[in-house]
């Protein structure tokens, strides 16, 4: 039948590229001890709002040499026509999203193109990498004038192998980021904070030994705190060999082989200093392989429920926490990705009295996390399943797994990480029950050690009679929901009259919580947007939290003032959601202090 051959021809000539083709390597994990070359600075940029660098007048994709990832530009050949050129182009740092670098950019959603020319010297005895930290949303890279990989993703890190492929001297690397939204992404079309677009975090030359430690995991065994347990995975031709995890400090070194795969497990008895708020303990670990070897700071602690009850290191904790996006602090806006600036939010949070952060609401750059470890602070880290996804959607649920299986493969060797959270604020159904039951069994499966929360929301019994209902709710280590009586749901004083009853038997965990105050703006403690409104807000709350049996955490939402296209109202709002503690320019609203005097109350009853 040579219709329907055609058909199938037709049909064949249209599919994408065989999946996996174009995917990244599997991520190596704590890049930053290893060998590596920044590519981070002044990158060219072509700004390309209809793909016309990617596409032909038919919306076809260009063959590599016809598009911009040739690199080509008048200057080589001036017979030629050309219709773009890096070397005359603007520049972007990287990292850094571009919104807040370029005026013209502030709001805008589609592709830029970057450029970077780097000279190299490729060794017969190294593999080389090319690692970002996060580009938001897909990218797509090219060396030399070939396209090389895609992601899909805006805050989880991918890396793509260059061995053979970077050349002595000059290269030449161009990266599509296009962070216009989509219906099937994660997140979707829409959310509560800022599109921001571009190479947010660094990107880095990795450079391992043929055969080389790509990843492993160093943690207390479940459920036996006396026993460090966890796997090497080796990535190249001598698969078998000889690998030693060293702690010096706790005297151990054991020693495994790794299997035809590259794998090996291993248990080690170990008499650790816990790991905790009070004393982030971390260990030098040593993991040495017979080609290759790898440090890292490791810490162990136990985290596990029991009945209402949080325990950190077997004893009740009480999780002071609060939420936050990562966006710089002190005006300096714009996604943040550095060491400096995590200091800086979470030294707030400090101050204030926490030993918890919620991370929201995607994964935020390591040393944004690893800063939290150092200085004692547990993490809630989650994905960007956020209001509505397409639940029915396979493509969008293997992009939510992915990016949950990125987190977990980065931070895993994180003590201070004691949460895994699958979704916020999602729609009841059977749909996206099914799909967060997958991630949660996914999460689950790659890590048994951990707590698995979602941020669900709230019913009403009766009008003054709050509760969780939720199928979730039976999934999940926490009643975790976000709540806003006295901001979107009544008044303030509403927090006085409003019960609260679960019927589950786990901690209840108040993921979000607050209202809105411009900094500096004073007024009666009934008029919204006032500092006074939200300390009111706020006393009330924590007076409502005082009569919740089961609570165990609260996570206030939010630090930091941050920038919301829903924000309008020019004035007050200027494209910043206002719920901030602190305002983007750092004051600190009198909310602040109420949550601090909570907060210092909460530690002298638990410690
Ligand atoms: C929520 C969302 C958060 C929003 C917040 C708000 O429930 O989880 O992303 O920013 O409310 O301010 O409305």
């Amino acid at each position: 039948n040579i219709m329907l051959i055609l058909a199938l021809a037709g049909c064949c000539a249209a599919l994408p590229a065989a999946a996996g083709e174009d995917a990244p390597a599997p991520q190596i994990v704590n890049v930053a001890g290893r060998e590596t070359v920044s590519l981070d600075g002044l990158w060219k940029t072509i700004v390309d709002p209809y793909e016309n660098g990617y596409y032909d007048y038919r919306r076809k994709p260009l063959k590599d040499n016809m598009s911009y990832f040739a690199d080509d530009d008048f200057d080589k050949d001036r017979t030629k026509l050309f219709e773009y050129n890096f070397n005359t182009d603007r520049t972007l740092l990287v990292p850094g999203d571009w919104n807040t670098q370029r005026p013209q950019l502030y709001y805008y959603e589609g592709t830029v193109w970057y450029r970077n020319l780097f000279d190299y010297k490729p060794r017969t005895d190294r593999r080389t990498f090319l690692y970002f930290g996060a580009a938001n949303y897909e990218t797509i890279v090219g060396l030399n004038g070939r396209k090389i990989g895609k992601h899909v993703g805006g805050y989880t890190p991918f890396n793509f192998e260059i061995t053979g492929k970077v050349r002595e001297g000059q290269n030449s690397l161009v990266v599509k980021v296009d962070n216009k939204r989509l219906a099937e992404g994660v997140p979707t079309l829409n959310s509560d904070w800022w599109n921001y677009g571009g190479l947010t975090r660094s990107v880095v030359i990795v450079e391992t030994p043929l055969t080389f430690i790509r990843d492993y995991s160093v943690q207390l065994k479940k459920g036996e705190p006396q026993v460090i347990a966890g796997w090497v995975q080796l990535d190249g031709a001598e698969a078998e060999q000889t690998v030693t995890v060293e702690i010096p400090e706790l005297k151990i070194s054991k020693r495994v082989t790794t299997d035809a795969n590259g794998y090996a497990a291993f248990e080690v008895k170990a008499k650790p200093v816990y790991w905790s708020p009070e004393n982030p303990k971390l260990y030098a670990v040593k993991i040495a392989a017979e080609t290759d070897s790898v440090n890292d700071r490791i810490g162990f602690r136990t985290i596990e429920t029991r009945g209402t009850k949080i325990l950190l290191n077997g004893k009740e904790v009480f999780c002071r926490g609060v939420s936050i996006h990562e966006e710089a602090p002190y005006g300096m806006s714009g996604r943040a990705f550095s060491g400096e600036q995590a200091r800086i939010l979470l030294g707030w949070a400090k101050e204030m009295g926490c030993n918890f952060v919620r991370l929201a609401h995607y994964p935020h750059n390591e040393a944004m996390v690893r800063a939290a470890e150092e200085m004692g602070l547990m993490v809630w880290s989650e994905i960007p399943v956020y209001w509505t996804i397409q639940w029915e959607n396979p493509a969008t649920y293997a992009n939510a797994e992915a990016q949950l299986a990125d987190m977990i493969t980065r931070d895993k060797n994180r003590a201070n990480v004691v949460i895994w959270s699958v979704a916020n604020e999602t729609p009841h159904g059977e749909a996206r029950l099914k799909f967060l039951r997958s991630l949660i069994a996914k999460a689950r499966g790659m890590d048994d050690t951990r707590l698995v929360s979602a941020a669900m929301e709230k019913t009403r019994l009766k009008p003054d009679l709050l509760t969780v209902k939720d199928d979730l709710a039976d999934l999940v280590d926490l009643i975790s929901f976000n709540q806003y009586v006295g901001w979107y749901d009544g008044e303030s004083e509403k927090c006085d009259r409003v019960n609260w009853t679960f019927d589950l038997e786990k901690p209840v965990f108040i993921s979000e919580f607050g209202g809105g105050a411009v900094y500096g703006r004073h007024g009666g403690r009934t008029e919204r947007f006032t500092e006074e409104y939200m300390e009111d807000l706020y006393e009330r709350s924590v007076n409502m939290f005082k009569r919740m049996p089961g609570l165990a955490g609260t996570t206030p939402w939010v630090l930091k003032d941050f920038r919301s296209p829903r924000r309008q109202m020019v004035g007050i709002q200027d494209d910043f959601n206002r719920k901030g503690l602190v305002s983007d320019q750092g004051g600190k609203k009198k909310a602040y202090f109420v949550m601090q005097r909570w907060y210092d109350e909460l530690k002298e009853q638990y410690e």
